[in-house]
C-alpha cells in the first residue's frame, strides 16, 4: 500500500488493534449465545415446554442483535468486523432446569468478558468504546437477573406433579413482564 493510502486508512481507524480484537471475540461470544439459545429453544419446543421455547427463541434473536450491534460498531470505527465460525453447540439437555442453569453460567461468562473489554477501554482511554459498551453492562445485569428468577421457580414450585407445567406457565409470564428474554 502506498504511503498516502496508508495515512488515510490510519486516519479512518479510530479503534486500536487490541480493542478491535477483543470486540471481534465478543462478536463470536454473542453469536455463540444466539446459537446456544436457539438450540435450547428447539429442545424445549420438542419437549412441549411452549413458553420456555417462546422465551428462548426470543432470547436467541436478541443475542443476534447484540452481535450485529458490535459488528456495525467495529466497521463504523474503521475496523473490520469478522463473521464468526460457530461450532460445538450442545443440542441435548437433561432437563428444563439444566437449561436455565446453563444459561446462568453462560451469562456470567459473558459478563466477565464484557467487563474485561470495559476495563481495557478505560485503561487505554478509548472512551468512545467504553461508553458504547455501557449498554452491554446494563444488558448483562438484566440477563443474569432473568436467569436467576427463572431458576428460583424450580425451587419455589418444585418439579413434581404439575410442577413443570406450572413452571413453564410462569416462564411465559417472566418473558411477558421483561418484554424480552
Ligand atoms: Fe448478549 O447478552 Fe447474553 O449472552
Amino acid at each position: 500500500m502506498k504511503t498516502k493510502e496508508k495515512e488515510i486508512v490510519t486516519l479512518q481507524r479510530s479503534l486500536l488493534h487490541d480493542t478491535e480484537k477483543m470486540l471481534n471475540k465478543q462478536i463470536e461470544m454473542e453469536g455463540k449465545s444466539s446459537a446456544y439459545y436457539l438450540s435450547m429453544a428447539s429442545w424445549c419446543d420438542m419437549m412441549g415446554y411452549d413458553n420456555a421455547a417462546k422465551l428462548l427463541y426470543a432470547h436467541a434473536e436478541e443475542e443476534r442483535q447484540h452481535m450485529l450491534k458490535l459488528l456495525h460498531y467495529i466497521n463504523e470505527a474503521g475496523g473490520h468486523a469478522i463473521q464468526p465460525e460457530i461450532t460445538g453447540i450442545k443440542h441435548h439437555f437433561n432437563s428444563l432446569k439444566e437449561i436455565f442453569q446453563l444459561i446462568l453460567e453462560h451469562e456470567i461468562q459473558v459478563t466477565k468478558s464484557i467487563n474485561i473489554i470495559v476495563d481495557h477501554c478505560f485503561g487505554v482511554k478509548d472512551f468512545a468504546t467504553f461508553s458504547f459498551m455501557q449498554w452491554y453492562v446494563t444488558e448483562q445485569r438484566e440477563e443474569e437477573t432473568l436467569a436467576r428468577r427463572a431458576l428460583e421457580l424450580f425451587d419455589i414450585i418444585g418439579e413434581e406433579g404439575i410442577g413443570l407445567w406450572t413452571i413453564d406457565q410462569e416462564l411465559g409470564k417472566l418473558h411477558d413482564s421483561t418484554g424480552d428474554a
